[in-house]
């Protein structure tokens, strides 16, 4: 049997390619990122050129044109569009046809709010009660200062914007963590290589996470040495673990958006280019009573080892 007779064109895929088309990737860079994903060159092929027709022939008055931008950027709109970088895949949950709840392979997770620009989607019903607890559980024991990635060296430091205590599993580190990354993975179309090791953060009252991209600084030197594993961050999932009693939402001061921290909910955002253009611009509000933790994932263009 040859490697196409495997490959089968899920609803998913279909839903993932029509949302590549509208958010103005050029097939060429979609093709490029089924092919890095494992898929054959010509089923890619015909999977984009049929989903694209399907999808045109059933919204006669929209139609996708896969190589425009989908919607003038902050820059575009300021004069700026010739400085910016082009924009690359990104992770996509299958929400074309505006699904009440998606199937995350192993939980039904629901669709509570979405935002085309800058592409935020908040999740409900993403972890159960027990996994929150137990993920806080694994957590605590191992918990030391927040750093953030040095973007001048490559290295790590400690950051007054950043309050907080934390930790990183690995990938894959126990039964818990790869079934959670298995259903990250489906949910937003994205493989599960390609995500970092879940953070697990806890803020205190008081401790915030001033706002920030996170998306590593293409001006910064230490960024190459950075990008050689996995290449650029593209997407953030922040999992809510438990409910701090006022404070402590995740906003996102270009569009006025804050997002509750509810526990097993979760925040969706994705980038698809290092610039303040995607309006991704996020931070944790301070925690003003009780504690705060929450689970961050982050998804690069290609593997993560
Ligand atoms: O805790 C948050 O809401 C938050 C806000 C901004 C977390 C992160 N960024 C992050 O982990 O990158
Ligand atoms: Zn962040």
């Amino acid at each position: 049997m040859n490697t196409r007779s495997h490959q089968q064109i899920t609803p998913e895929l279909r839903a993932w390619i029509v949302a590549q088309a509208q958010a103005g990737q050029p097939a060429e860079a979609v093709l490029q990122a089924m092919k890095a994903s494992g898929w054959d060159e010509d089923v890619a092929i015909d999977a984009m050129e049929s989903t694209l027709r399907a999808h045109l022939a059933s919204q006669p008055a929209t139609p996708v044109q896969p190589s425009a931008p989908a919607q003038p950027s902050v820059a575009a709109q300021s004069g700026e569009a010739t400085q910016q970088p082009t924009g690359v895949p990104v992770p996509e949950p299958a929400l074309s046809e505006s699904p009440l709840y998606l199937d995350a392979g192993d939980r039904r997770v629901y669709v509570l709010q979405s935002m085309r620009n800058p592409r935020v989607v908040v999740f409900g019903n993403l972890l159960s009660d027990e996994e929150c607890d137990a993920l806080i559980e694994e957590a605590r024991p191992r918990l030391a200062r927040s750093l953030t990635v040095a973007t001048k060296t490559g290295g790590e430091e400690l950051n007054d914007d950043r309050t907080s205590n934390g930790m990183f599993f690995q990938r894959g580190e126990s039964e818990l963590l790869r079934r959670i990354e298995a259903r990250l993975a489906t949910l937003v179309n994205w493989p599960l290589e390609n995500g970092e090791g879940l953070q697990v953060l806890q803020y205190r009252p008081g401790a915030e996470y001033k706002p920030h991209y996170d998306y590593f600084d293409p001006a910064e030197p230490g960024t190459p040495t950075i990008l050689k594993r996995g290449g650029q961050r593209v997407a953030t999932i922040i999992l809510y673990l438990n409910e701090p009693e006022r404070g402590g939402g995740t906003t996102f001061p270009d569009v006025q958006l804050e997002v509750a921290p509810k526990r097993g909910h979760g925040v969706f955002f994705s980038y698809d280019r290092a610039h303040p253009s995607t309006r991704s611009l996020h931070g944790g509000a301070p925690v003003l009573a009780g504690e705060k933790w929450i689970a961050t994932k982050w998804l690069r263009e290609r593997r993560f080892d």
